[in-house]
């Protein structure tokens, strides 16, 4: 597997190197909202320790993004009067993955509205 990049974009936005909206952070992850979002809400957890993903990512850290994202779950029903949540998480090129530090997507859904592709 490809070694962590230091430069990849979330990193910059964890230095502050590079403009967010911030939505949460604690001592472990960040979370922001996607500059291209499928629905509206659609939130970015990531871990503040460098990791690529699921693939290099320590099991502590990968339970702290988990719990993060449980946390933006729990606040996004309620401030997006949502109907449920959905959570994505890609690996790779071949699964997905276009930035190359671990995150997970989470997303509110409201019935019958379907999410951009
Ligand atoms: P993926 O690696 O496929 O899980 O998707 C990466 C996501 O990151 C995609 O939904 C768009 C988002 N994204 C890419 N560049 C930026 C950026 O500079 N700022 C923010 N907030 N989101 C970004």
């Amino acid at each position: 597997m490809t070694a962590y990049d230091t430069n990849n974009i979330f990193a910059k936005i964890l230095r502050g190197e590079l403009p967010c909206h911030k939505v949460y952070e604690d001592e472990h992850v960040f979370a922001f909202l996607d500059i291209m979002p499928r629905v509206t809400g659609h939130t970015l957890v990531i871990p503040k320790a460098p990791a690529r993903n699921i693939l290099d990512v320590t099991p502590d850290d990968y339970a702290h993004v988990a719990r993060g994202a449980k946390k933006i779950a729990i606040a996004a029903m309620k401030a997006f009067n949502a109907d449920g949540i959905t959570v994505q998480q890609f690996n790779e090129p071949a699964g997905g993955q276009v930035v190359f530090h671990l995150h997970m997507h989470v997303m509110p859904r409201h019935d019958g509205v379907a999410m951009l592709p």
